[in-house]
Formats: C-alpha cells, structure tokens, sequence
C-alpha cells in the first residue's frame, strides 16, 4: 500500500502595514506570538510560526509590513519582507479588504503591482478583516483584486475571528509541495522567549504611548534569569529611544508611564512563560539609531 503522501514548506505572508498579518498568523498557530496593535509598521522582523496537520507542515513567515520606506530601519523591514519570498513555496498576500471602503487602493494599485510581479511562487491573495465588510461591500473588492493580478486563490479571512481559516489553510495546503515534517509537532517558532518578551515589551509602548514614540524605541533583553521553583523570572530591559524628550514621554509622570508598560508587559510575559515575572525597565538615548546601520546591525535589525 502506498503511503499518504505528506506535503510540507514555507508559506510568505506579505502586504502593506497593519491589514493583520501578525493576526493571521497569530490565529493559524492558535496561539499569539507575533505583536499586534492598531498602528502601521509594527512587526520589525521575520517571525516565523509552525502549523502541523494531518498531513502536512505548514511554516508561516510573518514579515513587516510593504511600504515606502525612507529611514534606514524602514528600508530594512521591507527588505527582510521581500527576502521572505525567495524562500516561500507559495506567498500569501494579506491585505485590508476596508482599504477599498476607504478609497486608498487606487493609489496603492501601482505599489501592489510592483511588488507582486517579484513574487515567482503561486500566490493566494487574502482579503482580511471581511467582519467589517457587508457581502454587498465584499464582492467589487474582489472584483478589483482580480483586474490587478492572476491570484492563485482569493480567500476573504476574518484574521481577528477565525473567519476563513479553515478555507485558507486548504486552499495554502494545496500548493504546498511535497516533503518531510521538518521541525517536530511541539514546536511551534524559532522566535526565542527573549526575543518575544521584547515584542511584548515593544507592543506595549506601541499601545500606551501616541505619534513617533514608539517609532523611535527599540527593547533590547540585557538579562532573563531563570527563577529557582516557585521564584519568579527576572528580566531586565533596556528601552532605547532617539531623544530626550522621548525619555520623559515613556518615564511619565512621577514614573507613571514606565509603570505601567511594566505592569502590562510583565502580566504578558508572565502568561507566556508560565510564571510569575519580575521586570525591570530602564531607559537609554542613543541619537538617530533608527538611521545608524551599526546600530541597527547590533539590535539584530539589519
Ligand atoms: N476588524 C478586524 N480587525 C483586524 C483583523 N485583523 C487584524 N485586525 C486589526 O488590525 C490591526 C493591525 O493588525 P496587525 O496584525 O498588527 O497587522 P500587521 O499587518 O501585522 O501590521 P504591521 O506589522 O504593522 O505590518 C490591529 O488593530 C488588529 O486587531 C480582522 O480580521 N478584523
Ligand atoms: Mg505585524
């Protein structure tokens, strides 16, 4: 008898910030690993997620969201988004079905084209955050996507509700080429527990914090003790900021603010490791380091 056969590979998620990538991906491991927040240009780096099934290995690549990009770190994101592509076997195109309702793809049109004539892998086009849109609404985005390019596959998702997941993960399957379980089923991302307490932290500020603070903020881990049985994990950060005046914002009053991204990241944190957390937070200014390669190399961001 033949043995089923068992079908495996990489799967690019790639579209313009903040249509919910990090959501999507999120929701297809059933577990949150990527940052999420209301605000453009979130995720920072690639950030891969593993979904098992029966019968095939599915390994997602979140990846920053496209965009045209100035600042070094900018021109950095969108370059670990495209290189994402050079490794999929089939690439995922998420974007914001609501961008039609709001009149942006016109001009987003010529942006989208350029970048899905890179893409050499089949390509499924996801129209996220379909809970927002009526049917009605629906179907003339669907219509305009499809004058745009020769998707492989148009799938309308609800990322936030799990809305079309169960279609998109078959319609994903279904290209993936045949191949071997590469990672064992209890693993579910190469993303290091330090690595994800500095998101938590870094979301944190995102959602506490208005205008360029968050944009001008990284979180770099300078210790994360494991605790004896039943002591907590002591993590201490550093929060890097481009300014002064950045410091005082993320200081608060009477410290009021850094207690409180504290407070908020250690709970998260805590969650994820499955224990209580101490969390020490400091603050550092370091000038333009959004535009200083060497830094940007050190923080594991270029
Ligand atoms: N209503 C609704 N909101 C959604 C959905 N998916 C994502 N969102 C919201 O959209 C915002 C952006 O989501 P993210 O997952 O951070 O988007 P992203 O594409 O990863 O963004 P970047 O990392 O900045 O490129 C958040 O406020 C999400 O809660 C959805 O299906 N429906
Ligand atoms: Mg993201």
């Amino acid at each position: 008898m033949d043995t089923p056969l068992f079908h495996s590979g990489v799967v690019a998620i790639i579209g313009p910030p903040n249509a919910g990538k990090s959501t999507l991906l999120n929701q297809m491991l059933r577990q949150k690993i990527a940052i999420v927040t209301p605000r453009p240009q979130t995720t920072r780096n690639r950030i891969m997620g593993i979904v098992n099934g029966a019968g095939y290995q599915m390994i997602l690549l979140d990846t920053p969201g496209l965009h045209e990009a100035r600042e070094e770190m900018n021109r950095q994101m969108v370059r670990v988004a495209l290189e994402s592509l050079n490794e999929a076997d089939v690439t995922l195109f998420l974007a914001d079905s609501t961008d039609m309702a709001a009149n942006k793809l016109e001009q987003r049109a010529e942006e989208f084209k350029k970048y899905l004539n890179r893409i050499t892998s089949p390509v499924v086009l996801v129209l996220n955050k379909r809970d927002l849109l009526s049917p009605e609404r629906l179907l003339p985005v669907i219509d305009w996507y499809r004058t745009l390019h020769a998707f492989d596959a148009i799938v309308p998702v609800s990322a936030l509700q799990g809305e079309g997941v169960e279609l998109l993960t078959t319609e994903l399957v279904a290209r993936l080429p045949e191949g071997p379980k590469y990672y064992p089923d209890d693993i579910p991302t190469d993303a290091t527990e330090r690595f994800i307490a500095a998101e938590i932290i870094r979301e944190k500020i995102f959602l506490l914090t208005r205008q360029e603070v968050p944009y001008s903020t990284a979180v770099v881990i300078d210790a994360f003790t494991e605790g004896e049985a039943g002591r907590p994990v002591i993590i201490r950060a550093t929060i890097l900021v481009e300014r002064s005046s950045q410091k005082g914002i993320l200081v608060g009053q009477g410290g009021a603010m850094l207690a409180a991204i504290r407070k908020s990241a250690g709970a998260d944190i805590g969650q994820l490791l499955g224990c209580r957390v101490r969390l020490n937070l400091w603050i550092k200014i370091r000038k333009n380091w959004t535009g200083n390669p060497a830094i940007l190399r050190e923080l594991g961001l270029a």
